[in-house]
């Protein structure tokens, strides 16, 4: 079955995303996710110049091999914007073999290991009070995982809190923002966030917070330490995840479960994590991380040292790594838990999905391939719109993580 064509689709109905479109001589197509929030034309860019004239005329069932000529064979490897382009190939082309088989993704992954996808929903406001109210709200959606981030009283903007009466959404049009950060602040407020949690809504209720690689690692296992009797599901990005041997030190001082990896872009940024079991979740997206592909190892290795994943599946993800992400929970068995922030409802004007929320589970139908459409008419009337992520400073101007 070979490649005859393909192109990417860029969108912004409510925010950007880049979709691969790959065609085959079978009459088939598949589609991957190349969105890289904020540098969305990079990837496009890598895709259209580097990596669509060398697809075509292959054969579209040799996922293995076109996986490994565009990574070794691209001798500049890894990184975020090669990997997010290798990612959507590689997504695109298991959605064609799956939908060439007649059957949903899943069944080429090992089949069903469970029926539904548990998922974590976001809850946050701009204080105290109003957190606990979303935390309440999403409770009453019936979401057994909850992560709950909060405005600071004394700092002005916080990663994961909405503006407004908006769902929460970090990327904003033109150049980055600049926010600021207060380390001594967030440390003293946390525990305290997470222990009225706990009292308003006991423990029958899965929690999560992301530091969002704000602390240094003794700051982090202060941290860790500190939310123990709150016994959270995971602490994500309590360091940034460059240097590896970070989370050692948190570990070594915490009970407290840790997950990373939403910006790690291959199985190598993870040896040492998984090896050493400094971690318990890898959050890599197959949408970042190389795909169904390298992904699959990945999990596998995660495996033998009793490591789940928890997807990073943020609104920047689209509908196409969405789906893809609950084929691979559905399959796999060291399953952990699946990030779930809905999409704006103009989203679906251009992505037809088969996954549905209900009772804190995400369903998924029994389509064939990954299960998304893309309508390139509608996707027209919402062109791209120029958006970045923001900047971090602290107090003094220093420039710091976001
Ligand atoms: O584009 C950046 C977002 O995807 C990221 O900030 C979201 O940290 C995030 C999360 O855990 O969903
Ligand atoms: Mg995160």
């Amino acid at each position: 079955m070979k490649i005859t064509d393909a192109k990417v689709i860029v969108c912004c109905p409510g925010r950007n995303f880049v979709t691969l479109k790959v065609f085959t001589d079978a009459g088939i197509y598949g589609l991957g996710d190349a969105t890289l929030n904020g540098r969305e034309k990079a990837v496009v860019a890598y895709l259209e110049e580097h990596c669509i004239p060398a697809l075509i005329g292959r054969d579209a069932r040799n996922t293995e091999d076109l996986w490994h000529y565009f990574y070794r064979g691209a001798y500049w490897k890894r990184g975020p914007v090669t990997m997010a382009a290798l990612s959507a190939i590689d997504l695109a082309l298991w959605d064609i073999k799956a939908k060439a088989l007649n059957t949903p993704l899943y069944n080429l992954l090992g089949g069903k290991s469970r029926d539904r996808v548990l998922v974590y929903a976001h809850a946050n406001g701009k204080d105290p009070g109003e957190t606990l109210e979303a935390v309440g709200k999403k409770r009453d959606e019936g979401f057994l995982a909850i992560r709950v981030q909060s405005g600071i009283p004394g700092m002005s903007a916080i990663y994961g809190v909405a503006q407004g009466d908006q769902p929460y959404e970090p990327a904003q049009r033109g150049l980055p923002k600049e926010e600021r950060w207060d380390t001594a602040k967030y440390l003293s407020f946390v525990p305290k966030l997470f222990r009225s949690v706990r009292d308003t809504y006991g423990d029958d209720v899965h929690l999560l917070h992301d530091v969002h690689h704000r602390c240094t690692p003794i700051e982090a296992a202060r941290l860790a330490k500190e939310l123990e009797p709150y016994h959270l599901f995971w602490l994500e990005d309590a360091v940034t995840g460059e240097l590896q041997e970070g989370l050692r030190l948190v570990r070594q001082h915490s009970t407290t479960p840790l997950a990373i990896g939403e910006v790690f872009n291959t199985a190598y940024d993870y040896t040492t994590l998984i090896t050493e079991q400094l971690i318990d979740f890898v959050r890599m997206p197959l949408s970042h991380g190389g795909g169904i592909t390298h992904l699959s190892k990945v999990a596998a290795l995660a495996a033998l040292y009793h490591v789940q994943t928890g997807f990073h599946g943020a609104t920047d993800l689209s509908p196409v790594s969405l789906a893809a992400s609950l084929h691979f929970d559905l399959a796999i068995n060291n399953f952990g838990i699946q990030e779930y922030m809905p999409h704006a409802p103009s989203v679906s004007e251009v992505f037809t999905t088969g996954y549905r929320y209900e009772s804190g589970f995400l369903h998924l139908d029994d389509a064939p391939g990954i299960g998304v459409d893309l309508d390139e008419e509608r996707a027209k009337r919402y062109p791209y719109v120029p958006a970045a992520l923001p900047v971090n400073r602290k107090g003094d101007g220093t420039l710091f993580y976001w």
